[in-house]
């Protein structure tokens, strides 16, 4: 099994990150960033979507999308339980990983793709062979979204110690994702968002959250 991965990425952080939490041994990690934070075109080959978390099988069976692959985890190691135990317990998950997703990645994403200069041309992920110009108004547009982002899940963790409820679950995995990755581009978690920090502390002290960055 190998996972084809880019260390700085926030959705291959969020597979790298549930691994952990599984206590599974990582499979073979193999690194698809070659100079310039580009893609090496050996994985473009293999690869042509040219987006990565990437997993591979051991008969070669190759699939993508970070959700994917950790449902996949899932069904093969259920313990301990990271996408909900019940019904309505996946229902959660599902209804608060969503906008860490969505919402924190994508929107921070449109922040760190339309301004800095290594993304030049490069502004959307996926187009390896054609240019994806910047818009310099995504950059406010970005940040404008992950601050609603952010106030939205104020409102959950204002009631709730962890994302999906009383557990930590893949939920709070992508939002940490997200929310690192927002730190990262410049942007602050800001003083209307008290649960929001208290979370951030608590979930940032797991191993997991250290040993995937
Ligand atoms: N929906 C996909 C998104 C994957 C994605 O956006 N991957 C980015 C890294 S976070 C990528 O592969 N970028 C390649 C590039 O920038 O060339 C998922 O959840 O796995």
């Amino acid at each position: 099994m190998k996972l084809y991965n880019w260390q700085f990425a926030p959705n291959c952080r969020r597979v790298r990150m549930f691994i952990l939490e599984k206590g599974l041994d990582l499979p073979g990690i193999s690194e698809v960033i070659g100079d310039g934070m580009k893609l090496q075109p050996s994985f473009i080959d293999m690869w042509p979507s040219a987006m990565v978390p990437v997993l591979e099988l051991d008969d070669g069976t190759r699939f993508s999308e970070a959700l994917a692959i950790v449902k996949y985890f899932e069904e093969l190691h259920p313990e301990p339980n990271l996408l909900g135990a019940t019904p309505l317990e996946r229902a959660f998950v599902t209804m608060w990983e969503r906008p860490g997703y969505d919402e924190g990645i994508v929107g921070t994403a449109e922040v760190v793709r339309n301004a800095m200069e290594v993304f030049h041309d490069r502004a959307l992920p996926g187009f390896p062979n054609e240019a994806v110009v910047q818009i310099p108004a995504l950059i406010n547009r970005g940040k404008q979204r992950v601050m609603r982002y952010l106030r939205k899940i104020e409102g959950q963790l204002g009631k709730n110690r962890f994302m999906a409820g009383d557990r930590f679950t893949f939920a709070d995995i992508t939002n940490l994702c997200a929310v690192d990755f927002a730190l990262f581009a410049g942007m602050s978690i800001p003083q209307e968002c008290p649960s929001v920090t208290r979370w951030h502390k608590e979930v940032s002290a797991r191993p997991s959250a250290a040993a995937s960055v």
